[in-house]
């Protein structure tokens, strides 16, 4: 029989309504999952959203998400503020990200973190059984694979990482790093998007705690942990589904009639401030100001998804990114055109492949990025019947993708003449090269999309020893 699957993650891959029925979510992890072709029962594991007060009866709401199962881990208020906002997203999320003048340290952050992950270790201990497979997702819950070992069972622990990992030199500044390091080694199979990720792990290990590693393996505490470094790939087959929809030339219609026959420069990301919206508007402003010639021609539409709505840094930036778009405008706009188009909000998914289908260019420019499921999405929803001719991807060279996309214009985000120069550059490539680059990507990463990518990581930990066949070395 195939050993059951308990994939954890900070936050579930459910709504819940308030009567405490669950509905999965598109996007993310379960998104993922899909076309992973995993005949193992599936459990989720992770916070079902919102402060644990808030629900009436989180106990009811548990048993009834039990029966789909599903494991909700409940966090307080407290709980949210400390670990939630505090180490995890203004202490960890930083630094990962190379941005060490943002991180804020505070000894009770550490204190909820470490409460936090002790209670998924909880939860999991709760329902876990012998031979199961236990996938832990991201940098929330760095502790937990460690504090798995605790039991006798006979469990398979994986942990995989989102973000990139930093250099050591970045990573030691962090007051906990022994004991973070410590934590994720519990796992028996660690991974990373991209190679250099992997590689200042293993620096980060020699400069901390002192030990030596192979390139994709290091033994610790007894056993042998597994080092690899796997991209992960875009929902291919979700946006495919999107694209066969019998109403999707309807939707393609309806975006390409709002267009108005400009030509269209697409972004896509989350409002964080890791994503560079201020840089590209830089950029594009620059663009503008070089290339007159564009101004009536292009429109820049930057779908911005709201993110930590409520946290005064995100507030900050949100203000900062509508008074850059309406300065451009005003500088550059005509009557009845605005260069720059600045949508604050999410769109449902078949919309975004509508836009990805319709857009010329496609703008991803993260100051950092674990991976950039943006950048793989763009390309694989290309047509060149929809746009007209083939597209062109802008893309950061700090971005995880760009080890696997080289043949999109890598660009420095911080760098505002090469990105403006690059949009220039873009708009005036022949259709001839385009295709060349497109088609030499595309064919990769159709390939390449999340379903194998998980069914390969659930593959590699199916096959770590039992607990019994492992050797000891010290
Ligand atoms: C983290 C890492 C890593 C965006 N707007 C809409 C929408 N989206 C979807 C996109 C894409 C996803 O959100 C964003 O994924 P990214 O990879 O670009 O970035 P993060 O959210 O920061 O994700 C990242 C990823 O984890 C996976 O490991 O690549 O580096 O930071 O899928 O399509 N979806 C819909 N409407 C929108 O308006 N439906």
């Amino acid at each position: 029989m195939k050993k059951r699957l308990l994939m954890v993650s900070n936050r579930l891959p459910v709504k819940i309504a308030a009567d405490g029925t669950a509905t999965r979510t598109a996007g993310g992890l379960a998104s993922a999952l899909e076309g992973a072709e995993l005949e193992n029962e599936q459990i989720w594991v992770g916070w079902p959203g919102g402060a644990e007060e808030e629900f009436d009866d989180p106990e009811a709401i548990s048993k009834q998400l039990n029966e789909q199962n599903t494991w909700p881990v409940f966090l307080s208020q407290a709980e949210l503020d400390g670990f939630y906002e505090g180490y995890a997203n203004s202490t960890l999320w930083p630094i990962l990200h190379y941005m060490v003048e943002r991180a804020k340290f505070s000894q009770e952050w550490w204190d909820s973190y470490k409460a936090v992950n002790q209670k998924f270790a909880d939860v999991i201990l709760s329902i876990a059984q012998d031979g199961d497979m236990i996938w832990i997702h991201d940098y929330h819950l760095f502790l937990l694979p460690e504090l798995l070992r605790g039991t006798n069972m006979n469990l398979r622990v994986g942990f995989f990482l989102h973000t990139p990992f930093c250099s050591s030199e970045v990573f030691r500044v962090l007051p906990h790093r022994a004991e973070l390091l410590r934590g994720v080694l519990g796992a028996d199979i660690i991974g990373f998007h991209t190679s250099s990720y992997l590689r200042h792990f293993r620096s980060t290990l020699l400069r901390v705690l002192g030990k030596e590693s192979e390139m994709d393996s290091i033994w610790y505490g007894g056993r042998e942990v597994r080092l690899l470094a796997a991209p992960i790939g875009h929902n291919h087959l979700g946006f495919q589904k999107c694209m066969e929809r019998e109403d999707f030339g309807e939707i393609v219609a309806e975006h390409r009639e709002e267009l108005n026959g400009k030509r269209l420069v697409l972004s896509v990301e989350r409002l964080d401030y890791t994503k560079g919206v201020p840089q590209k508007l830089t950029a594009i402003h620059r663009f503008l100001k070089d290339n007159p010639e564009w101004c009536d021609e292009v429109i820049f539409v930057l779908i911005s998804v709201p993110s930590r709505q409520g946290v005064e840094e995100y507030d900050q930036l949100t203000e900062e990114v509508q008074r850059a778009v309406g300065a451009i405008n005003g500088e550059f706009g005509s009557v009845g055109h605005s260069p720059v188009q600045f949508l604050h909000r999410g769109f449902p998914p078949a919309d975004l492949a509508a836009l990805y289908a319709l857009s010329e260019l496609c703008l991803v420019t993260p100051l950092r990025d674990g991976m950039n499921l943006v950048a793989k999405e763009f390309l694989d929803c290309q047509r060149e019947e929809i746009a007209g001719r083939p597209g062109v991807l802008i893309l950061s060279e700090l971005a995880g993708a760009a080890e696997e996309l080289s043949n999109a214009i890598q660009v420095n985000p911080h760098n505002t003449e090469e990105v403006a120069d690059a949009i220039a550059r873009a708009l005036e490539m022949p259709d001839e090269e385009r295709k060349f680059r497109i088609e030499a990507m595309q064919r990769r990463l159709r390939l390449r999309h999340s379903g194998p990518w998980a069914q390969s990581f659930v593959e590699d930990l199916e096959k770590v020893p039992a607990r019994e066949q492992r050797v000891a070395v010290f």
